[in-house]
């Protein structure tokens, strides 16, 4: 195997026997040949010149599934990679496509040990020279972030063709020999689609769900049993509320999911208590404590422990080998939650963790309607700058800066945060700025579309012409490749700056980091006495 998708990949150069992560060799081998199979498909859809439905969502769904911590099951990767040759072979008919203009879309295999043969031979290294390597990688773990988005938007009907569109030409073109500028050009079209994503789940979200608004979020837990649920379905989380209700069992969130207690479609429940936990990493601990089921809708899933293993279900892409799968949803029915449901009410209540409460629910309409008194604080000086604190979390040691960088930020700034990184600092007391909070959380990491709106709101209110004369800076800290997607965005909406951590992907060759750094200024992270003083001054 050789995966260096995500930021904690051995030495920060490429996992080789095992991912960190507890993915086996041989399932990133299988990730791999999805990935080649999904090549010779988009090759054969583009010949086609249509790209149909089911295919847009068999493509969207195998990107989805090869995310850092959402499946660690190598026969799931098998029944994909089946169905993905299916898929290539019935186009293939339907549209008269012949030749064998690629081994992507010709290749087959009889049984488990061919597939596993093959998947040894078309991994990332393959492709021979690095800088090559370097930017069809990152447009492809680009685009399995668009993919989960787009999966989310989909679920709740929500659908922006053009995404497809590219997902198929961004595919191919991985096949072909591009020129550096090519390919550059293609990984920036992946921000513009990414934005398109974010955006496309954000009306999904909104439309369903209400805006997300300010509110008070308890920490601490009730006397009834509860479920936790964690990742970032927003469907799966309703119809789980609408199944426990009257029940005696309660919902508590996990990690990614703590969003989903600002959103007034969810309030309602009176049996949804609150935010149990910390972020994804911390889920053995957590989960261990929370004595009931915990349902995993999206990554980042962590092999479980025997001790807790047996109340884990996962559900859509989510699986691991021996722990219970909540099937897909027939059209016009709910997915079925009676089995986690029964094993709750069996379970003992939660043991607490923690007291009090968290504020949140910043997204953009909520950041809007305080619009006034924001720009109020920037003129009068009180607030001097805004910090895009937005990303993931991960367990690596070196996190902790950006615990320290929060709490020495100067009391005349403001963090904006999406994604799983707020765990770092959203439980400080870092108090207000004439009642705005000084860590505003817009929601999930998707929500860091708020973010970009919130920014462009501001340009205009300032009548300035570039986003980069606001008073905001990014320090940014990365995981998976959902952060890939949004750091995309960012460089599309011509974010420059952007500091990242807490190490620069191992995916970009020296070359392809230079590029990045001469047309956009991103660059890695320091130490927090420094960067302070670079970024806030
Ligand atoms: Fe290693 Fe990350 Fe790949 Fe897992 S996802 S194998 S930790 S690089
Ligand atoms: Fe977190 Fe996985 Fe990325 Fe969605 S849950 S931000 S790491």
């Amino acid at each position: 195997m050789f995966c260096f998708q995500c930021q904690e990949t051995m030495k920060n150069e490429g996992c080789k026997i095992n991912g960190i992560c507890g993915k086996q060799g041989s399932t990133a081998n299988l990730q791999d040949l999805l990935i080649y199979t999904l090549k010779g498909i988009s090759l054969v859809a583009e010949k086609a010149g249509k790209i149909e439905p089911a295919v847009a969502h068999y493509i969207t769904k195998a990107l989805f599934a090869t995310i850092t911590n959402a499946s660690f099951d190598n026969q799931r990767f098998i029944e994909l990679i089946k169905e993905g040759l299916q898929v290539r072979e019935e186009l293939k008919k339907k549209f008269k496509v012949s030749g064998n203009f690629h081994d992507s879309v010709t290749w087959n295999a009889a049984n488990d040990e061919e597939f596993q043969a093959k998947a040894e031979s078309v991994g990332v290294l393959a492709t021979e020279n690095e800088d090559v390597r370097s930017l069809r990688e990152l447009l492809i773990y680009g685009l399995k972030g668009i993919a989960a988005y787009t999966d989310h938007a989909a679920i709740l009907g929500h659908e922006d063709q053009s995404i497809y569109k590219f997902m198929v030409e961004a595919l191919a073109s991985t096949t072909r020999d591009l020129t550096v500028d090519e390919m550059v050009a293609k990984v920036l079209q992946a921000g513009e689609m990414a934005v398109r994503a974010m955006a496309t789940l954000d009306t999904a979200n909104t439309e369903a769900y209400g805006n997300p608004e300010i509110t008070e979020v308890n920490l601490g837990v009730g006397k009834n049993p509860g479920i936790l649920i964690s990742g970032h379905d927003l469907k799966d989380m309703e119809e789980l509320l609408r199944q426990t209700e009257g029940t005696g069992v309660d919902v508590y969130t996990h990690g990614e999911m703590l969003p989903a207690n600002y959103y007034p479609a969810f309030k309602k429940y009176n049996h949804f208590i609150g935010n149990y936990g910390n972020s994804w990493w911390l889920q053995d601990k957590e989960f261990a404590a929370f004595n009931g089921p915990i349902l995993m809708t999206t990554n980042c899933l962590i092999p479980p422990k025997d001790s807790y293993k047996g109340r884990v279900f996962n559900t859509g892409v989510v699986t691991f080998p021996g722990v219970k799968n909540i099937v897909e949803r027939e059209a016009g029915k709910e997915k079925d939650f009676s089995e986690i449901i029964a094993m709750a009410k069996k379970c003992p209540p939660p043991t607490e963790l923690e007291k009090g409460k968290l504020v949140g629910g910043f997204a953009h309409n909520q950041v809007l309607e305080l619009a006034d008194k924001v720009v109020a604080a920037v003129k009068a000086g009180a607030i001097k700058k805004f910090v895009v604190m937005a990303g993931c979390d991960g367990r690596q040691k070196g996190r902790s800066y950006y615990t320290e960088f929060a709490e020495k930020l100067p009391h005349d700034t403001v963090i904006l945060t999406a994604g799983c990184a707020k765990y770092r600092y959203n439980k400080l007391a870092l108090g207000d700025i004439g009642g705005i909070p000084r860590v505003l959380d817009a929601g999930q990491c998707n929500d860091s579309y708020s973010l970009a709106l919130v920014a462009l709101k501001l340009k205009e209110v300032f009548g300035l012409d570039d986003i980069n004369d606001l008073p905001i800076v990014y320090n940014i800290a990365w995981y998976e490749q959902k952060a890939v997607a949004v750091l995309l965005a960012l460089l599309f909406l011509g974010v420059k700056n952007i500091h990242l951590g807490p190490t620069l992907p191992a995916f970009l060759s020296p070359t392809v980091a230079k590029v990045l750094v001469e047309n956009f200024g991103i660059a890695p992270i320091t130490n927090v006495a420094d960067d302070l003083k670079k970024l806030i001054g």
